[in-house]
């Protein structure tokens, strides 16, 4: 017997032998073997995907405390730490092998040295734990996207988590051919107080993109933890970029156009800007709400879905806003709630709810009451700004029935949006696909929210809305994209919307359902069924084509004082975006393809001639 087996067969008990082994993968046995002797866990469950395996999973996760059952049996709640409240993107670090740079917007670090640490830190991080050992696969099951994923974990909570947002994929393991590529994980929450992490400030997340593994070290937190997330996501940009197609931090959505048609656009926008709420407005129905890979078949892009559920923020979802996911959020469907309020009758809250403000209740904070200050004397919240809901698609009213096609679902349009308070107007068209690649996904800025850890509110470079889960050099994935259509018959428009944009009293100038329109407006253009205005940015739509879609889709008189507003090109603010976008890229990337700053330049001349002959802001209809 060689060592791998030794080390399985002491550490498991003979039913976990045998599941692990009828995989017949030998890498499979050799991760969880090197896993057992670096972590030391006191037990080792292998699940099966099994009711009897998955409900353990979550009994398991209640019974130690990491969730709290509510009133609602189908419902549970988890608490990350105080200071876990949301991704970590300083201590998310890329092992870059002796010789080789990922460029300066990537946070990165020597791959032996960032080992030595994992070593460090995991070394016997599950004595007195059980290690869970599951199974998935990123994207639909026996289909030309799949990738299957081991996850190893001390937390019951993320193996829970996980089964409410992932494809189970212990029998496609059985099947997988021998030398199939895997990505792995390993997770330790690390030392527990009251069930949270306390040695956060040891925490780590390190990329190993060599050995296709995530190491994600004392934190809780989904977005740092959950290997099928976002860090599944960062091994899954360096496959795309070996093998030609992408992986992306995109919505997928079928809009549903006249006479039934339905035209599926992905949409790629910061965390916390719109992202999930645009890929669930009424009236359509949603593949996805995070999370695509994008390939082109026979001629066409065509998308899957990584996920199955959702990870999504819960802040302000109301009744009259959100009624699908408010619906699903009060019925028996199963919910993990995360960083909310448990209210005295095992009910839970969370910010902007549309109800009145609580007056007592179980926090992250512990027991919260009115006032209560955390120690810099900052008032805590009732729930957390980056509180979220976990849910399986599968109990949406609005779900596509694409989600498990295995050839995806053909792309019609892409998106592009951030939290941009004075450029963009609300919705445009690019002029061609590489005008939107490089004006509107790699000049992509927007404001930081709650869901990554620092303040909130300032302006950033964002590209692609993927800049934190870019494994490549920025320059190369840029290439990327400018070079995915080339073998392409079909190449979808490329559009940017701005849900954010301010007037001068700093007031949002555009309505949370207005988001309705601006969809319905893409569809139509995709079909070439609605003309346009060029404008130096591109195109823009008509007046009386949206006064008819508001008043057809909102019942809303759409007046053209409020079009003018929000379609005024700004042109001081927008030739400031481009001189800030091109700093970024002559500064700190060294690989830029040289079309971005052609492009950005011919945008600035255009922009300059409208500005000589028309002003600063010009209206919509100086264009036509
Ligand atoms: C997410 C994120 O949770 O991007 O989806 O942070
Ligand atoms: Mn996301």
């Amino acid at each position: 017997m060689n060592d791998t087996m030794k080390i399985l067969e002491q550490a498991l008990t003979d039913a976990n032998f045998r599941k692990l082994l009828a995989i017949p993968n030998r890498r499979v046995h050799n991760f969880v073997a090197e896993a057992i002797q670096l972590c030391e866990p006191m037990k080792v469950f292998i699940c099966n995907d099994s009711k009897m395996d998955t409900e353990y999973i979550r009994r398991t996760a209640i019974a130690r405390g990491e969730e709290t059952p509510l009133a609602n049996p189908y419902h549970t709640v988890h608490f990350d730490g105080f200071h876990d409240q949301a991704r970590d993107k300083e201590s998310t670090v890329y092992l870059v092998p002796e010789g080789d740079s990922l460029g300066e917007q990537l946070t990165q670090m020597n791959r032996d040295k960032g080992l030595e640490i994992v070593q460090k830190r995991l070394k016997g991080s599950m004595d007195n734990k059980k290690m869970v050992v599951r199974f998935f696969c990123l994207g639909p099951l026996d289909s030309h996207f799949s990738v299957p994923v081991v996850q190893i974990t001390d937390s019951f909570y993320v193996a829970h988590s996980e089964d409410l947002l992932y494809r189970r994929g212990y029998d496609y393991f059985r099947r997988l051919p021998d030398d199939k590529e895997i990505f792995w994980m390993l997770h330790s929450s690390g030392k527990l107080m009251h069930s949270v992490s306390t040695d956060w400030k040891k925490r780590g997340v390190m990329i190993d993109y060599k050995d296709n593994s995530v190491y994600s070290m004392n934190t809780q937190y989904a977005g740092n933890t959950i290997g099928l997330k976002k860090l599944a996501l960062r091994l899954a940009i360096r496959k795309a970029n070996r093998e030609g197609w992408l992986a992306e931090h995109m919505f997928l959505m079928a809009v549903h156009g006249p006479s039934g048609r339905k035209t599926y656009f992905t949409g790629a926008y910061p965390s916390g800007c719109g992202k999930t709420s645009t890929s669930m407005v009424r009236g359509n129905t949603i593949v996805g709400d995070d999370l695509a890979y994008l390939r082109i078949m026979d001629g066409k892009v065509r998308a899957v879905n990584v996920e199955r559920g959702i990870f999504g923020i819960i802040r302000s979802v109301t009744q009259k806003d959100d009624p699908v996911i408010w619906d699903l959020l009060h019925s028996n469907q199963p919910a993990i709630f995360s960083n909310v309020l448990i209210t005295e009758d095992e009910g839970v809250r969370w910010l902007d709810d549309g109800s009145e403000l609580p007056e007592s209740g179980t926090n992250f904070s512990g027991e919260w009451f009115p006032g209560k200050v955390d120690r810099n004397g900052e008032e805590i919240p009732y729930a957390n700004k980056n509180a979220r809901y976990t849910i399986g698609l599968e109990g949406l009213a609005n779900l596509d029935p694409a989600l498990e096609d295995p050839r995806g679902v053909e792309v019609g349009g892409i998106i592009y949006g951030g939290r941009d308070r004075d450029t963009w107007v609300p919705v445009q068209e690019s002029l061609d696909w590489n005008h939107g690649v490089i004006t509107m996904g790699a000049s992509l800025e927007s404001e930081t929210t709650a869901a990554t850890l620092g303040p909130s509110g300032v302006r950033k470079f964002q590209p692609f809305s993927n800049l934190d889960f870019i494994s490549i050099p920025l320059g190369k994935y840029i290439q990327n994209h400018l070079d995915f259509v080339k073998t392409a018959d079909q190449v979808p428009p490329i559009f940017a919307v701005n849900y954010f944009l301010r007037d001068e009293n700093d007031n949002f100038i555009t309505d949370k359902l207005d988001k309705t329109v601006w969809l319905k407006w893409m569809e139509l253009r995709a079909h070439g069924e609605v003309g346009a205005i060029e404008t130096p940015t591109g195109y823009i739509p008509f007046y009386e084509d949206l006064k008819e879609l508001f008043r057809c889709h909102l019942d809303k008189d759409y007046t053209s004082e409020e079009y003018d507003t929000q379609f005024t090109v700004r042109v001081p603010e927008l030739l400031e975006k481009i001189g800030r976008i091109e700093k970024t890229y002559s500064k700190t990337v060294n690989d830029t393809p040289l079309l971005l700053f052609d492009l950005l330049d011919e945008q600035r001349s255009r922009l300059l001639q409208a500005q000589k002959e028309l002003g600063d802001c010009i209206l919509p209809s100086s264009f036509v």
